[in-house]
Formats: structure tokens, sequence, C-alpha cells
């Protein structure tokens, strides 16, 4: 096969932009669904559409974090083997419909999104919860850490930004498990972005700060939707800690079989998802970084963040479909 990486090692560097064709064809599917109240349905066709695209790509991929495991989910489940099989073996995880419940209700940063990497590199994570802390670029290595606390998070990102902390913007999911963060964040002076759902998006949002309004995101949220934000990171820059909720003898065993011995670890961003990877998200909603699907009497307009690590090339791709049936 002829190398098409940019350093002789990595994935091949024309699906950098072929992948971008499978997050719109998902986002596509989805937006026809907005705002009808039925998530299980905009979710579905997501993840068809998600799936027969992804089955076009010239590789030998195999799910990794995806919608479950197979017996929940019938399609795009963990360990589902993907692609036409020509081409590099390598590790997948997306999330056909990040935010089901913000694009059953029309709200903003419902997102497509996709991450490819060579195989063995992404962390294989249960479908639990994690804790997440992350910043956008620019930061001095170690400004947030995990293991501190709020309060010290939060001055800690205001010194390095050379802002007062009132200045500071926290992006934080509106669950009652956050009730004490909150109170915490906010007794700092700090201000918050509630969210309802989406914190894929999140944590992509720290890395534009000027555009997105979000300095920092804290909390805890999916462990699926850790690993590919640490892969979108991992392309943007920027830093980010993980650690999964493995309270219960149950989730700790279920840990162990994808191989997790210590169920206390904290993950950075690199061991999240390590080596080249590649990244697309295509606007389901409109958002603040991406807009979302827009149906027009003469097409279909998609809006899209493709990106590699390896060469940290951040793509924004503004698409016009014509035919969707004609797609392939
Ligand atoms: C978050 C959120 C996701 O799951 O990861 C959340 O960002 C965590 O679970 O969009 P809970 O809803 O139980 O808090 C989602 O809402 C759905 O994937
Ligand atoms: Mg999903
Ligand atoms: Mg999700």
């Amino acid at each position: 096969m002829a190398d098409n990486t940019t350093s002789g090692t990595g994935l091949d560097r024309i699906l950098t932009l072929e992948i971008a064709r499978v997050t719109e064809r998902a986002a596509v599917a989805a937006a026809r669904l907005r705002g009808r109240g039925d998530e299980k349905a905009a979710d579905q066709v997501a993840v068809d559409a998600m799936r027969q695209e992804l089955n076009r790509l010239p590789i030998d991929g195999t799910v990794v974090i995806g919608e479950g495991e197979r017996d929940e989910a019938p399609m795009l489940y963990i360990g589902e083997e993907v692609g036409t099989k020509d081409g590099a073996a390598v590790d997948i995880a997306l999330d056909p419909l990040e935010g089901t419940t913000i694009c059953a209700k029309n709200l903003p940063n419902s997102l497509a999104v996709i991450a490819i990497a060579e195989r063995g590199s992404l962390l294989y994570a249960p479908d639990v919860y994690m804790e997440k802390i992350a910043i956008g670029p620019g930061y001095p290595e170690g400004t947030v850490k995990l293991d501190a606390s709020p309060t010290d998070n939060i001055h800690a990102v205001a010194k390095a930004k050379g802002v007062a902390v009132h200045e500071i913007t926290a992006c934080i999911l509106d669950r009652p498990r956050h009730a004490k963060l909150i109170d915490e964040v906010r007794a700092t002076g700090a201000a918050i972005r509630l969210i309802g759902d989406g914190d894929v998006a999140g944590v992509i949002h720290t890395t534009d700060p000027e555009e997105t309004g979000i300095d920092i995101y804290l909390g805890i949220g999916g462990a699926p939707e850790g690993v590919l934000a640490a892969a979108a990171l991992r392309c943007i820059g920027g830093q980010m800690e993980g650690r999964l909720e493995l309270n219960t003898p149950e989730k700790i065993a279920r840990a162990k079989k994808m191989g997790i011995e210590d169920p206390n670890k904290i993950y950075t961003m690199v061991e999240m998802a390590t080596g080249d990877v590649l990244f697309s998200a295509t606007g389901v909603t409109d958002g603040n970084l991406l807009q979302g699907v827009k149906f027009a009497h003469d097409g279909i307009s998609t809006h899209t963040i493709v990106m590699r690590s390896s060469s940290k090339t951040v793509r924004e791709i503004k698409a016009r479909h014509q035919d969707l049936d004609k797609f392939s």
C-alpha cells in the first residue's frame, strides 16, 4: 500500500478528509428529526447513517467506543468490525448523535462525532461515568489537575490566563450530582455555563474561549464521551484528565475485563488517546463552534471540523450536498 502518512508512521492522511463524510451523513440524518421530541428515533437514524458511511471507508476497523455491548445495541456496538477491510487496522470511537436530548429538543451543540486511531491506542473504557477536567491550548502543562480542588483549578486557570477569577467561565453538566461542585465554583466568583447534555462539545469549547466563552470543563459525564473528547483535544491542543467512576464490584469487574487494572487511575489525555488520531465532528443543531445542518430548497449544508493529531491540522469544512441519495 502507498505510504500516505506525513511521517511514515501513523494513519493514512487521506482518511482525515474521508471521515468528514461519516459525521456529515450521520448529522444530516439526525437533523431530519431535530425538535421532534423523539431521542431514540433521532439516535437510530444517526447510527444507521454513520454505519453505512463507515463501511465504505478503506479501513480494517473495530469499534472500541460505541453504542454499547452487542446485546443492547444492534449496530455500532463495541467489537463491531467496520470498513472495507482494505486498509490499516484501526480502532474507532464514535457517537453518531452526541446529545440525543439536545437534538430532540432542538437546543444547541448536538454533534455527530468519530475518532479513528491506530489499533490499541484508545482507552477501552466501559460505559460508566468519568470525572473530567479539561482546558484548551496555551496553558503551562499541569495547570489543572483532577486531584486538585475546583477552587484551586479555577484560580490556576485565571492566573495562567492573566485575568481575574470572575472573568473565567466553567462548563458543567446540569445534574444534581454536581450541586456541590457548582456551589464551590460559584463561590470562587467564576461563572458557570450549565449544559443539559453534550460534554464532548463542552470539552471542545475550552479550546476556543473567545468564540465559545468557556475556559474550563469540569464534572462527571460519560466515559465514552471522555475518550472522544480526549481524542479531539489531542488534535487541537489542550489538557485533560479523567477518572472512571468504578464504584461497585460489578463495574470494577467489567473494567477489568476491558484491561483496566487500577480502578482509581487518573488518565491523562494522551493515555486516553495516544498515537496518531483523526477526529471529525459535524454540527446537528446550531452550536457555539459548529453550525447545525441547514435544509434549503436547493441543497443541504453541513459544518464539520476535522483534525489530525500528528500534524495538528484543524480544518473546518462547510459542505453543500445536493442529493443525499446519491451521496455515495
Ligand atoms: C454526558 C453528556 C452526554 O451523557 O456525558 C451524559 O455529555 C452523562 O450521563 O451528552 P447522564 O445523562 O446520566 O448524566 C449524555 O447526556 C448522553 O450521551
Ligand atoms: Mg450515542
Ligand atoms: Mg453520547
